[in-house]
């Protein structure tokens, strides 16, 4: 079973992804995600250019060896690029080899350990009665655990938090108030936001407290602090949670500094979630082996595949740290349907990220995926159980989108 072709698919159905289609000489078809918001055509050309005249003719049921020729083959390793080229390839294989298989991918990863996984949806809002709006729709809609985050006296967007509805209404994506709090203008340069850390830190205990008083105890909640925070102020903003009971708090500081989770650690007791742009185990090892955090954010598109990614959570269990795959819509169907599959066969589950898919994104990506009872779960159809429309994707053409960047009230450039 020879690799014969494989297409690199841009697309922009609601937003730009990126999606990779092999195609074997038996004639099955096999799906990878490479969608890396806002440089999207870097790893458009990664794979156009390097590794796709490295693939044909090779055999695609070698998935390890495929992985490691690709990884340690190209000299010049990691990186965000390089990693989700890898995992658009590494996913497309294993899609490929349970539609030979005739089985749901989860059952080349061992069967179901559980049957589905938890999710949480973004519910966010410019004020306290937006917010609790937000909240109600997601529970309505049938989630069982939601992110929480909102607006900021005196600042005048957030990243994170929806729009008005009545703004909402013209976007340029067409999606709804959900999907919009990335003001990403086609064509044009990224949004620049203004950001104040103190205000930040002032407002967000007092946010939660209201969400605790107004939706009980049991509600499992979220938060996102973007990187934005210093290891100090992480640690003030971790225990200032604490009577709010998180399921997670995430992404406190500049990911790069792996020490710094011990300074925040030291200080307070609620779980702590990071690595959405982490690539590889490298970039978790401190993380894990002290103990420093609770959630792994890596979804199998940014950290090198199927293959890399249960490498990276089998390590964490050793240390019982749990998975916590990335899930927002710049994650594409099929790198989502990934997780979907790796995360019903491993022992270490924690938590899936799950926005949902616009209307023009499902037109593209035909899943067959389930979501009940705040619960996703992959269908039995062979592979992944995702089909690439090419005939609809022709409408939606590529056109840049960036995401907001970021400065202090003083002008100067941020952290995320
Ligand atoms: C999340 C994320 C996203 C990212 C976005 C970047 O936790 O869902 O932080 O909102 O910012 O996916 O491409
Ligand atoms: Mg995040």
């Amino acid at each position: 079973m020879n690799i014969e072709k494989a297409e690199v698919l841009v697309s922009s159905p609601g937003r730009n992804f990126v999606t990779l289609r092999i195609t074997t000489d038996d004639g099955l078809t096999g799906l990878g995600d490479a969608t890396l918001n806002g440089r999207e055509l870097a790893v458009a050309a990664y794979l156009t250019e390097h590794v796709v005249p490295l693939l044909l003719g090779r055999d695609a049921h070698r998935i390890e060896d495929t992985w490691q020729y690709l990884y340690r083959g190209a000299y010049w390793r990691r990186g965000p690029v390089t990693m989700a080229a890898i995992a658009a390839v590494d996913t497309a294989l294993w899609d490929i080899k349970a539609k030979a298989a005739g089985l749901p991918l989860y059952q080349l990863l061992g069967g179901k350990s559980r049957e589905g996984l938890m999710v949480y949806g973004h519910a966010s809002g410019l004020d306290i009665p937006e917010l609790f709006d937000s909240i109600r729709e997601h529970l309505e809609e049938g989630y069982r655990a939601v992110r929480v985050q909102t607006g900021i006296p005196g600042l005048p967007s957030v990243y994170g938090v929806a729009h008005s509805k009545n703004a909402a209404a013209g976007s340029a994506s067409g999606s709804d108030a959900r999907y919009d709090y990335e003001p990403a203008r086609r064509n044009a340069i990224p949004v620049e936001e203004s950001w104040d850390t103190r205000a930040y830190l002032r407002h967000v205990p007092a946010v939660f407290e209201a969400v605790r008083n107004e939706f009980g105890p049991e509600l499992p909640l979220l938060h996102d602090a973007h990187h934005r925070l210093t290891p100090i102020q992480a640690a003030k903003l971790g225990k200032s949670l604490e009577p709010y009971d998180l399921f997670w708090l995430e992404d406190v500081t500049p990911a790069e500094n792996q020490a710094a989770l011990r300074r925040v650690r030291e200080h307070t007791t609620t779980p702590l979630a990071i690595g959405e742009v982490f690539n590889t185990v490298w970039d978790y090892r401190e993380l894990f082996e002290e103990q420093l955090i609770d959630y792994v954010r890596s979804p199998i598109t940014h950290a090198g595949g199927i293959t890399a990614l249960r490498r990276i959570l089998d390590y964490a269990a050793i240390y019982q740290i749990k998975s916590g795959m990335h899930g927002p819509t710049d994650v594409s169907p099929v790198g989502l349907a990934a997780g979907i599959h790796l995360g019903i066969a491993i022992q270490n589950f924690g938590m899936q990220e799950y926005m949902m898919h616009s209307p023009a994104t499902l037109e593209v990506f035909r899943t067959t995926f389930s979501f009940e009872n705040g619960m996703l779960a992959p269908s039995e159809a062979p592979g992944l159980g995702i089909e690439y429309d090419d005939e609809a994707a022709a409408g939606y053409a590529y056109a840049s989108a960036y995401l907001p960047v970021n400065r202090l009230l003083d002008g100067s450039m941020h952290d995320w």
